[in-house]
């Protein structure tokens, strides 16, 4: 038989005159227990919860020496290393020796746990399928230098870090004989008495600023991070700026951060881990739910996925953000190709159940864009409590009358009609309508869908939020997704499938919902020259078929919505 000389594709056009849902986003399914949730409008968009990843920076480092580069966190950054093959870093005893050179100015960081150096999974509570362990360097809520023994114990120096914008380097060296000696510039500063042993975790990977890849991510500079085989003596650690330690055989691993960017090499024993960004690390190894809150003040759970929902179904899940302490949660889904970056009609729903007790003159549902572009959903509670919508740059329009209860689920609605009006609806009903002409502005950088907070974790949500979606055109108060108890169906796309016998191929695809679908072809692309397919379609079995004989040459094929 000749060889089948066709490429075929799958293209699939909607109804421009209807429109689509381009966002929603139901919370209701979190693969693996990871923090990673599914896109219900079927566009591809994945979102996450926890602060969005920024990417670290380089800045001069210590010993104010040409090419002596640090890496800079913001707070919302970190490092990875893995150690899943090699576990060099994997000790199961002591000795070892934690240390590095750190800047910060940032002292709000006080009052939260914040890491520097930290392997493995931190304690707590049991979870299936989480093996708690490792080891951690870093500062307790107190702000005082902490050395860690995940799942053991915290051990305490008293010695608070001092954020004064200058380079200091930190030091824990643990031993069973001589218990964590904690050194600050070089001297010892306390010694606390301790012989446990080390849990193996069940994640062997390293984390740089941050817990876990994404918990208690620090905001400052770090440079010279080395991880030692043994209990380094005070003339033995790298305490002096301007002369770094040579690499020992004892030095598991040393990262001196002097590449401009990420990836950074480190040294040691071979073979030595490679740092990348976090932001790169969770596409392949998503955290798990609650592992990645991050941000200046993380909640507890930050974010939780409960069952308390709108339809209160057994499969039914929804987020909650924050609590009454101005807590900071978010969540995020990524946007690259502009599915919700919108500028006619849309219209942004939600379901809530907002805190009895406000923090805040307004929480943000959820905010696409910047500040300059693009558009938000709030909770207005200065204007007393009142649903509001936000042209990014352009206009803040609460309702007169779209007032938001406590404690209660309520699904929010706000339709605009481009260079019309915006409308607003609370369960479903339509509250008041507003003159409105000013249109949106499209996002330009930022195509990021952030939810429960502004881009930058501003006007935190506190309280539950579940089924965000999204659509591009102004819908009707019917069409709206405000029936708690039956979540709107999306359309599944309709997708081909290609059969072959000795001398014809066959196309076929569902009977059901795909009325008035034309197939077509096309002989190159790209090209907008489609043909209708002649041979008419025979359905058998719930499905349609089309039967064509195989010529040898190259044929494009799409089934077309019109
Ligand atoms: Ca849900
Ligand atoms: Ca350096
Ligand atoms: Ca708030």
């Amino acid at each position: 038989m000749a060889c089948l000389g066709f490429v075929f594709v799958l293209l699939f056009l909607t109804r421009p005159a209807l429109g689509d849902v381009v966002g929603y986003f139901k919370f209701d399914t979190f693969p693996d227990d990871n923090g990673a949730f599914t896109d219900d409008a079927g566009k591809g968009l994945q979102g996450r919860l926890g602060f969005p990843f920024s990417a670290p920076r380089s800045v001069p480092g210590p010993s104010g020496q040409a090419g002596d580069l640090a890496v800079a966190l913001d707070g919302s950054s970190g490092l990875a290393t893995d150690d899943s093959a090699a576990g060099i870093l994997n000790f199961l005893t002591a000795p070892l020796t934690l240390e590095c050179w750190v800047l910060s100015t940032n002292a709000l960081q006080i009052g939260r746990h914040r890491a520097f150096i930290s392997y493995g999974i931190p304690g707590g509570p049991p979870r299936e399928g989480l093996v708690r362990g490792g080891y951690n360097f870093g500062l307790a809520p107190s702000g005082e230098l902490r050395f860690t023994l995940f799942a053991v114990v915290d051990v305490f120096s008293g010695v608070p870090f001092p954020f004064d914008g200058q380079w200091h380097h930190v030091a824990a060296s643990y031993s069973v004989a001589d218990g964590v000696r904690f050194y600050l510039d070089g001297a010892e500063v306390a010694s606390v008495p301790e012989n446990r042993a080390i849990v193996p975790p069940g994640s062997r990977h390293l984390d740089i600023g941050a817990f876990f890849t994404g918990l208690g991510r620090f905001d400052g500079a770090i440079d010279r991070v080395r991880i030692s085989k043994a209990a380094l003596t005070p003339d033995q650690l790298d305490s002096v700026a301007s002369t770094v330690k040579p690499v020992r055989n004892d030095t598991a691993v040393l990262y001196n951060f002097n590449e401009a960017n990420p990836p950074y090499q480190g040294q040691g024993l071979p073979p030595a881990g490679v740092a990348v960004s976090t932001a790169e690390w969770v596409i392949n190894h998503p955290p798990r739910i609650g592992a990645s809150a991050g941000g200046p003040k993380a909640s507890a759970a930050g974010p939780g996925v409960v069952t308390n929902t709108p339809s209160g179904a057994a499969a039914d899940r929804a987020v909650q953000f924050g609590g009454a302490d101005f807590s900071i949660d978010m969540a995020f889904v990524q946007d690259p190709n502009g599915v919700l970056n919108l500028n006619g009609d849309w219209t942004l729903e939600a379901w809530v159940q907002v805190a009895a007790v406000p923090d805040g003159d307004r929480d943000v549902i959820f905010y696409y864009g910047s500040p300059e572009h693009g558009y938000s959903l709030s909770v207005n509670y200065a204007a007393g409590n009142k649903l509001q919508v936000t042209t990014l740059g352009i206009a803040d329009m609460p309702s007169d009358t779209a007032i938001i209860q406590p404690d209660v689920w309520q699904h929010l609605a706000v339709v605009h009609r481009n260079g019309q009006s915006i409308t607003y609806f609370v369960n479903g009903q339509e509250a008041d309508t507003r003159s409105y002409a000013g249109g949106t502005r499209l996002a330009t950088t930022n195509k990021v869908l952030y939810i429960g907070a502004e881009w930058d974790g501003g006007l935190a949500f506190s309280g539950l939020i579940d089924r965000i979606r999204i659509s591009n055109t102004a819908l009707a108060a019917n069409q709206l997704d405000s029936d708690p108890l039956n979540p709107a169906v999306v359309e599944a796309p309709v997708r081909l499938a290609i059969g072959l016998s000795q001398s014809n191929f066959t196309l076929s695809w569902p009977d059901a919902g795909s009325s008035g679908y034309l197939l077509e072809f096309i002989d190159t692309l790209p090209g907008t020259l489609w043909s209708p397919e002649p041979a008419a379609p025979v359905v058998a079995a719930g499905q349609k078929t089309v039967t064509i004989p195989l010529t040898g040459s190259t044929r494009f094929y799409r089934l077309r919505r019109p």
